[in-house]
């Protein structure tokens, strides 16, 4: 037994974080895949990282020092059970399994309880970054008990990716939570790519701007407080010319965005929390909407002749500039909501800060953005929305008369902007001094007697609608 890590499943994910892995000061790394193809070809192209190569779970086991650790990297969902349990039977207690894979955190609860009753410790971990992370430096966001993150904490931080000088692990929480907060990511990603593409579109349709003309309004963007990873390659994206006809690609590609189903996964766990995720929603409908071509030709024949835009005003792509910004802290307000509701749902303390921090390097969401929201956590933990922050509030209150210009322009001309406007509809209901909330409870209290609260005193009342509408107090429940 020589190797102090060991890595199962060797597709691109697995055979990246296991180079990553090799790559470092003191690992020994331990390889096993199914089909062996894949396990010697690694071992053929990478001789020079001394990787100890297994052809069986056997001899992979065995070859694990302890206590042992193995990084799963596999396809989600049965092919990971498959494996675990392979390595389950196989391991003693106190090691370690890793599911490095997209897991559905409910099933990384599952299995974390049901590998704790044998003695086994079970880290799901959030491996963000695509290919290029895990071989470079992924974002990483582990799971699971202390004890296992004392032996694995200082491996992950040997290969995570730097930011500011830290590297981006940190041990999130108990079984689940890893997981939890990797699907969060992937929906904040989700509202962050929307929003860009209806900057885009509204530079575009309304600004009178082609594609080349706006590569240097990203590529200036991402100079400023808007730099990021996504910005950045929006522009790159825009620059591309398609090599058969000479046009932009972005013209080339059809117009009907897929999705993998984490943004759906964070949708419907935020749904179940009550959690408002407004920007996650939207950008995964939009996706869905655009996914749809039979019903939009439909639509396109029906309605005929479409609003010409609005001539843009002066100043427009400063507009949409400050649009983007407000909107995009709406989005990452709600999504760390969502963190704080699973954090309170599923017991576990999450360091909001600490989240923030380890999303400046190796993910998709990585910007300098996310000092932002560190300092926010670190003047208040307790915020209620990050709306409040003194930073943010303050940015949002100086881009909301643009947000509020580009909301209009954008429905004037028949150019759909659900991110920018249900972000801005969102703002204004936490803004609003009353909500028509009160008349739903009113028409609930009609149909259903679902009573309401009134706001002149404690206690619960209906109205005998069908009767002489008199109001009742109602006696407290004492189920
Ligand atoms: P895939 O998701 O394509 O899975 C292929 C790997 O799973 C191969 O090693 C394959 O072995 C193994 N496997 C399967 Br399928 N069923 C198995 C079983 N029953 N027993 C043993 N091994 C089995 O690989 P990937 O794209 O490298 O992703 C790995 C994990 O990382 C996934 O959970 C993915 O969601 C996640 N992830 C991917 C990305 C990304 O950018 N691709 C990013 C972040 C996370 P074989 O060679 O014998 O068929």
């Amino acid at each position: 037994a020589v190797a102090n890590i060991g890595v199962v499943g060797l597709a691109v994910m697995g055979s990246n974080l296991a180079r990553n892995l090799a790559s470092r000061e003191g690992n020994t790394v331990a390889v096993y895949n199914r089909t062996t193809a894949r396990t010697d070809q690694l071992l053929n192209e990478h001789e020079d990282l001394g990787f100890v190569a297994a052809h069986d779970m056997d001899a992979f086991v065995a070859s694990l020092a302890r206590p042992r650790t193995a990084i799963v990297m596999v396809q989600a969902g049965r092919g990971t059970d498959a494996v675990i349990e392979q390595l389950a039977q196989r391991f003693e207690p106190g090691d370690i399994i890793v599911d490095g894979g997209n897991a559905d955190f409910h099933d990384t609860i599952r299995r974390e309880h049901a590998l704790r009753e044998r003695g086994l410790h079970f880290v799901g971990t959030g491996i963000s970054g695509g290919e290029e992370g895990a071989l470079n430096g992924p974002s990483i966001m582990p799971g699971g008990s202390d004890e296992a993150w004392q032996t694995l904490g200082p491996i992950l931080r040997s290969i995570a990716a730097v930011a500011e000088g830290e590297p981006c692990v940190t041990h999130v929480g108990t079984d689940g939570a890893g997981h939890f907060v990797k699907m969060v990511h992937n929906g904040i990603e989700y509202a962050d790519m929307q929003l860009i593409a209806e900057s885009y579109d509204l530079l575009r349709r309304i600004g009178g701007h082609e594609p080349d003309a706006l590569v240097g309004v990203f590529e200036e963007w991402n100079r400023g407080d808007l730099e990021s990873y996504l910005i950045e390659i929006t522009a790159e994206v825009l620059k591309q010319r398609d090599a058969d006809t000479g046009r932009p690609l972005v013209d080339v590609i059809r117009d009907e965005a897929g999705s993998k189903g984490t943004g759906v996964w964070t949708v419907q766990n935020a749904v179940g929390l009550g959690v408002p995720v407004s920007g996650i929603g939207e950008a995964v409908f939009a996706r869905a909407v655009s996914s749809k071509p039979a019903q939009r030709a439909a639509v396109q024949r029906s309605v005929g002749e479409r609003p010409a835009p609005a001539p843009a005003p002066e100043g427009f792509e400063d507009d949409v500039r400050a649009a983007l910004y407000a909107s995009k802290v709406v989005a990452y307000a709600q999504g760390f909501d969502l963190i704080v509701a699973g954090g309170l749902a599923y017991d576990w303390d999450i360091d909001l800060g600490a989240i923030a921090r380890i999303w400046r390097g190796g993910c998709i969401i990585r910007a300098q953005f996310l000092n932002r929201i560190v300092e926010a956590y670190q003047r208040d933990p307790q915020l209620p929305t990050l709306l409040v922050d003194p930073y943010f509030a303050d940015a949002v209150a100086r881009g909301e008369a643009a947000w509020r210009r580009i909301v209009g322009i954008a429905a004037a001309s028949g150019v759909p902007a659900p991110g920018f406007s249900s972000a801005l509809a969102y703002f204004d209901s936490l803004a609003s001094d009353r909500l028509p909330a009160s008349l739903i409870q009113g028409q609930r209290d009609f149909f259903g007697a679902h009573t309401y609260r009134r706001v002149d005193r404690e206690g619960t009342f209906h109205t005998l609608w069908s009767q002489d509408r008199r109001e009742v107090a109602q006696e407290p429940s004492t189920h």
